[in-house]
């Protein structure tokens, strides 16, 4: 038909045009390694994930920087190690940890000519403290390289419960103004401690402050009734965000971080994703995140746009079960392993706190293939700044090392060595050896035991070989002192001067 040929016609134009790919980061959030049905998930299907994996590169020992949350997003964007800036879970009012001026990947990719958006969960801290979420909430994103922003300011269970687009709270109404606070109670809306009978989640003592939507929350917030969001819209509002992005950037190349809520806490999937999984909230949230995915993918597909973008689908973090609220994951696990074959998870200082699900997807351009590289995210920065032939400086990005070919699945030697940082100390994998360093004292594992989660941490060096023990079982630092010897001093050589 001749109004097909018209469009073919366009599309040829338009790649003409715009030669540099597109890039779309699916950041999700708290999803384990074996949470993905190309991983090895049991109890939820995921078929859109699964459709990159089985077209794209499907990474088998790739890392977040961290096993939480701050540290890896603030690496990702900034291609260092969270440990050079103190990075750490932070609350929901903390100030903005990348300090304008910073670079970052996307500053680095708008001097290659990219259009930059996060769109999701940012949980790098906004403002230069003591932020006034009824005026302009700044610094933040757009300070540091993105055009455009639409967040959830910090964690689904942290106050303020409101979007943020931009510099300002979505649907505020100035008579009605947010008050926050993460010491003491501010504004008249009940906490779970005062009003149990109000909150429809049970949840620990440091979830049970601010009931927002039923569901308490860590800190507590008054005001800003009419901003308020509904956890069960988020897959509908972020995908909305993400594709009305992408369609307004159609003829650009775009960077697109799209930062998931899910599969974090509180687990609220919107009711048409309920019983998707035999695993309830978890694995239902699973489910409703494999939608978004499919989504946006099927929305760049419809604008031809599919075979020009880079997508990179991973996670923040390794999983966990309860997380300061009982929603029964533990219960409907059933034979699905979060972890897939590994040991630990969020926080945990063993391999399934960083080791998590990474895809590249990218039509045309990538070969399907599993790839065993180890690889952290803080390399994309300099992988990709090489596929945009954008220079980095020297003191950019310190610890990114520019794999691009095995990002693409062209080649298969990566890392030698990587540091996984976890909520209490340093790991060292060096080839097949994994060395955690000692902490002084084990005062984390009791609040891991809460969570159900082995921290992996100790007082004495632990040194395993993967190659042989990949559940990280059995302890051979007492037979190599040698070895962790090296392996203590090649980690602090690291900290101290980077990879
Ligand atoms: C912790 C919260 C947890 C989660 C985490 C951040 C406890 C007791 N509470 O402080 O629920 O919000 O912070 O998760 O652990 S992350 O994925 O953003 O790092
Ligand atoms: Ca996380």
């Amino acid at each position: 038909m001749g109004c097909g040929d018209e469009v073919n016609h366009g599309n040829h134009v338009l790649h003409e045009k715009n030669t540099k790919p597109n890039i779309v980061i699916f950041y999700i959030d708290d999803l384990g390694y074996g949470d993905v049905g190309s991983y090895g998930a049991v109890g939820v299907e995921t078929p859109s994930i699964d459709k990159l994996a089985e077209n794209g590169v499907r990474f088998t020992d790739a890392h977040s920087s961290a096993a939480t949350c701050t540290p890896s997003r603030y690496s990702l964007l900034t291609g260092e190690h969270g440990f050079r800036n103190n990075a750490a879970i932070l609350p929901g009012d903390a100030p903005s940890l990348i300090r304008p001026g910073k670079a970052t990947l996307p500053a680095m990719l708008k001097k290659a000519g990219y259009q930059t958006a996060v769109i999701g969960k940012w949980h790098l801290g906004l403002g230069d403290g003591d932020v006034n979420w009824n005026g302009d909430v700044s610094p933040g994103p757009l300070d540091i390289g993105f055009d455009y922003s639409f967040l959830l300011p910090a964690t689904g269970d942290r106050v303020p419960t409101v979007y943020l687009e931009n510099t300002k709270v979505v649907n505020l109404d100035p008579n009605d103004p947010i008050s926050v606070s993460y010491k003491g109670k501010v504004g008249e809306r009940p906490t779970r401690l005062e009003r149990p009978d109000l909150a429809r989640v049970v949840a620990d003592e440091q979830h049970s402050e601010t009931i927002i939507n039923g569901v308490s929350r860590i800190g507590t917030m008054g005001g800003g009734e009419s901003a308020l969001w509904v956890d069960e819209d988020f897959p509908d509002v972020f995908t909305g965000k993400a594709i009305d992005f992408i369609h307004a950037n159609k003829n650009k190349p775009f960077f697109l971080f799209h930062s998931y809520h899910d599969i974090h806490v509180p687990r609220l999937p919107h009711p048409r994703f309920k019983g998707k999984s035999s695993m309830g909230p978890r694995g239902d949230a699973i489910a409703q995140m494999d939608w978004m995915t499919g989504k946006v993918v099927s929305e760049l597909e419809q604008l031809g746009l599919a075979e020009n973008t880079l997508i990179i689908f991973t996670s923040d973090n390794g999983p966990v079960l309860t997380d300061g609220y009982d929603d029964q994951a533990i219960e409907l696990l059933g034979d699905h392993k979060p972890w897939g074959p590994f040991r630990g998870g969020k926080y945990s200082a063993f391999e399934a706190g960083t080791r998590v699900p990474t895809i590249v997807y990218w039509p045309g351009k990538v070969k399907p293939k599993v790839s065993d590289a180890l690889l952290s995210q803080m390399d994309i920065y300099a992988s990709v700044a090489k596929l945009v032939g954008v220079k980095l400086e020297d003191n950019e990005a310190v610890d990114s090392v520019e794999y691009l070919s095995v990002l693409l699945g062209e080649e298969e030697i990566a890392r030698e060595a990587l540091i996984e940082e976890s909520v209490a100390t340093n790991s060292l994998r060096v080839n097949q050896w994994k060395y955690i360093a000692p902490v002084k004292n084990n005062n984390v594992a009791a609040f891991l035991a809460h969570k159900n989660i082995e921290g992996g941490f100790a007082e004495k060096p632990q040194l395993f070989d993967l190659s042989k023990d990949i559940t990280e079982q059995n302890n051979l630092a007492s037979a190599n002192p040698k070895l962790v010897q090296q392996m203590q001093l090649r980690l602090t050589e690291i900290i101290n001067s980077g990879y």
